[in-house]
């Protein structure tokens, strides 16, 4: 090889080197950005019919203030400010109107319906002390009100039953730091180091035994990060029922297992060597254990959705539209998200759909523990639904949305971004076949549904809600639960009611219930329920009689009544149970929607128990009533504070009369049983802890609607399917190359605290 060949050769592999870097770089190298689209173009139509439907608007909260300050004729105090013994707005939300004056206007060119509100008002500072209720319009500039607490409960509201407002609980928290504590110094101090700031309490709920009780134990922490799975062992019932708080007392203390009169007896039985006294380590202000913070580096992000030519549906105030779905939203300060008029191709399937409820029953062998029945809507579902963290709570790209609230205070609270929109392609299959039988083909489509959000965090726990929306037709409303379990101090037969999960930290067994109510109005709101399930027949062969067969067959029945139509929790439940239409699809069959439980719940508690009645609904995994305007809603929240007298005791819409043809309203019960374990330390995670309700078509249409779905993808073995007019996902290399434009990441959400 002569000289110039080297050279010859060298040249051709530096260029060949040079030609794969160019490659490999312009791979590298940031694609474009989507294309970006003007937001409706690919969403479906909005009206501002939907505003029927909307949440207060922050004006309108204000109006209605300054309208019932100037109009009650009573002081009214700040409610964030007010002792017990004042009058003050509890919450001011929005009045719907009723369902035929609505359905009027949406559907039958009637007038708007007007715009009311309902202010609930605490009358602390009267001879009768008592809750309540009105409704105040028209907005936005109210000239009325109107007492309606007599017409919606059948009776004044007592007192007692009002939920504990932020300043109640600072109260309590000021007695037991200045008072109560102050009889307990010596053990107090060498037992936990105490220093007036190192607790943190819990409430239990309800708060007695009797109807007018108002004494709730508190269970103590340690106030570190994660403070709920530091329990100290010590906890404090304290008498708040009397108006005046000089006078509330602490009824009972308990620690590591036995119970005192109070602080003062717990002081000299330890001054005596009567107590053991439990040794904890303190634990660093992070928590330790139960801190949240990442224990590893950021490394390479985890898989992101985008939406090439940017997303396909659209939001429009409080309604939302997709080429196929279209709803409108609000969130109701106590029982949180709720849906209304949900379409499908323009035809509506649902009039609401709305969380009601979610109780949480627990046990332990401590006493905050054992006597906690936590009823969230009384706590206030909607108003703890908090500002969602992009790319975690909700996919990156995600729409947000502001929500805002008007709850123990004068002015409106806004919680930035806390509700999110998207449609997530979740990787599966809705459906496909591929063929290798006589023909060669694949048919298929991708499995992406509308989403829409909220995460309410009451306290420890965090529930997920969503309302999903399938191509198919389908609606699916899940919840999952996520955040810190509640724990009690680990003593004695602790073990019997759940597991040890840190040094003296028993997680302790409880169920988690959500009820869901269900509006369908499936073309129009006369329905009826049918239930489709199977039977084996015993039959003789024909062509071989000697012999027997088991066969299968369909049973079908009509539901008549309301007592037919309530499945309690342990029934043998239909396996189809379905809404029908008073109309025909194309085979002869009434349209309809059959309703699908996912749900692991078990007993709610025994009937015999005096608060049984409060929660009546759990009785019930399905129960289908006619709908009333006077059957708004499943639960109060008056109920958690007197479940012995619930103001809505849901057995007593089930009173046996006709549902045939009637527009009807599904209650459903959803849940699971929970025994905290060590994976849930530090927080439950959502995998195995969500349960759903699935509202599915059956025999609405006459074929599956996914069908008309551009997102459908088929070709043949005839066919190149690597050519973009043949297969849509061949045109992505070119189609979707771009990189989404992200938004930058901002946080808002620690601005409207709660106060403990
Ligand atoms: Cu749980």
């Amino acid at each position: 090889m002569n000289l110039k060949t080297v050279v010859i050769l060298l040249v051709l592999a530096l260029a060949t080197i040079f030609a794969l870097l160019g490659v490999l770089l312009t791979r590298g190298g940031k694609p474009a950005s989507c294309k970006s689209q003007p937001p409706s173009s690919q969403g479906g139509e909005h009206g501002d019919q939907s505003l029927v439907f909307a949440d207060l608007t922050p004006e309108e909260m204000v109006e209605v203030v300054t309208y019932l300050h100037d109009n009650l004729g009573v002081p009214l105090v700040d409610a964030y400010d007010a002792n017990p013994s004042d009058n003050c707005i509890y919450y001011v939300d929005v009045q719907l109107p009723p369902k035929a004056e609505v359905l009027a206007f949406l559907d039958h060119k009637g007038s708007r319906p007007a715009r009311q509100a309902l202010a609930v008002v605490y009358f602390g500072n009267q001879l009768d002390p008592n809750i309540t209720e009105y409704v105040v319009g028209p907005l936005p500039r109210p000239t009325a009100h109107r007492d309606v607490t007599v017409q919606k409960y059948g009776g004044k509201l007592p007192y007692h039953r009002r939920p504990v407002l932020g300043k109640e609980y600072e109260q309590i928290g000021t007695f037991l730091q200045k008072e109560a504590f102050s009889a307990a110094p010596s053990f107090l101090s060498r037992v936990f180091n105490y220093d007036g700031t190192n607790f943190a309490s819990l409430t239990s709920a309800p708060r007695g035994f009797r109807s007018g009780d108002r004494s709730t134990w508190f269970a103590l922490f340690h106030n570190v990060s994660g403070f709920f799975l530091h329990p100290v062992g010590l906890e404090v019932l304290v008498d708040h029922s009397r108006l005046d708080a000089s006078q509330w007392r602490v009824n009972r203390v308990f620690y590591n297992g036995q119970y005192y009169a109070d602080f003062a007896q717990l002081e000299s039985e330890f001054q005596q060597g009567r107590i053991k006294a439990e040794a904890v380590k303190k634990a660093p202000p992070d928590g330790g254990f139960s801190s949240l913070q990442s224990r590893a580096t950021p490394a390479a992000p985890s898989p992101l959705q985008y939406e090439p030519q940017g997303p396909r549906y659209s939001v429009r105030n409080n309604h939302v539209a997709s080429q196929l779905w279209s709803f409108a939203f609000g969130v109701n300060v106590n029982t949180g998200m709720r849906l209304f008029d949900i379409r499908f191709q323009g035809q509506r399937l649902v009039y609401e759909i709305s969380v009601q409820e979610a109780i949480s029953v627990y046990g332990s062998n401590s006493p905050t523990g054992m006597i906690t029945r936590y009823m969230d809507g009384s706590f206030g579902i909607g108003r703890f639904t908090y500002s969602l963290v992009r790319g975690v709570d909700c996919p990156y790209s995600a729409t947000y949305l502001d929500t805002h609230y008007l709850i123990e205070s004068r002015t409106p609270a806004t919680h930035k971004n806390s509700v999110c929109i998207f449609e997530q392609n979740t990787g599966t299959p809705l459906r496909r076949h591929y063929s290798n039988l006589y023909s060669l083909y694949y048919g298929g489509l991708s499995l992406s549904a509308l989403v829409i959000r909220s995460i309410a965090t009451l306290g420890n726990y965090d529930y997920v809600w969503d309302f999903l929306f399938y191509q198919n037709g389908a609606i699916e409303a899940k919840v999952h639960a996520t955040g810190f379990m509640t724990s009690s101090f680990l003593h004695g037969d602790g073990l019997d009611y759940g597991n040890r999960v840190g040094a003296h930290t028993l997680g302790t067994i409880h169920t988690h219930a959500i009820h869901y109510k269900v509006d369908l109005d499936l073309g129009g709101t006369a329905n009826r329920l049918v239930a489709h399930d199977m039977a084996f027949e015993s039959v003789q062969v024909p062509w071989s009689p000697e012999h027997q067969i088991h066969r299968p067959r369909l049973t079908k029945r009509v539901l008549h009544t309301e007592d037919e139509a309530a499945f309690p929790l342990h029934s043998k439940m239909p396996r189809y149970v379905y809404f029908a239409a008073n109309s025909e699809n194309k085979w002869g069959h009434q349209r309809g929607y059959r309703i699908q439980i996912i749900s692991f719940t078990g007993d709610h508690m025994p009937e015999a128990s005096p608060m049984e009645r409060s929660i009546s609904w759990e009785r019930y995994k399905l129960a289908v009533t006619k709908r009333k305007e006077e059957e708004p809603t499943s639960s109060s929240i008056y109920n958690q504070n007197d479940p012995w007298t619930p103001t809505v005791a849901f057995a007593d819409f089930i009173n046996n009369e006709t549902i045939v043809n009637e527009d009807l309203v599904a209650w459903i019960t959803t849940g699971f049983l929970h025994i905290p374990h060590a994976e849930d330390i530090p927080n439950t995670v959502t995998v195995g802890n969500g349960v759903s309700v699935l509202l599915r078509p059956y025999n609405y249409y006459d074929m599956d609607p996914s069908i008309y779905s551009p997102d459908s993808v088929f070709f043949n073995s005839k066919q190149d399917a690597s050519a973009c007019e043949v297969n849509h996902l061949a045109c992505l290399p070119q189609s979707a190359s771009c990189s989404p434009a992200l938004p930058p990441f901002t946080y808002e959400g620690f601005q409207n605290l709660t106060r403990l």
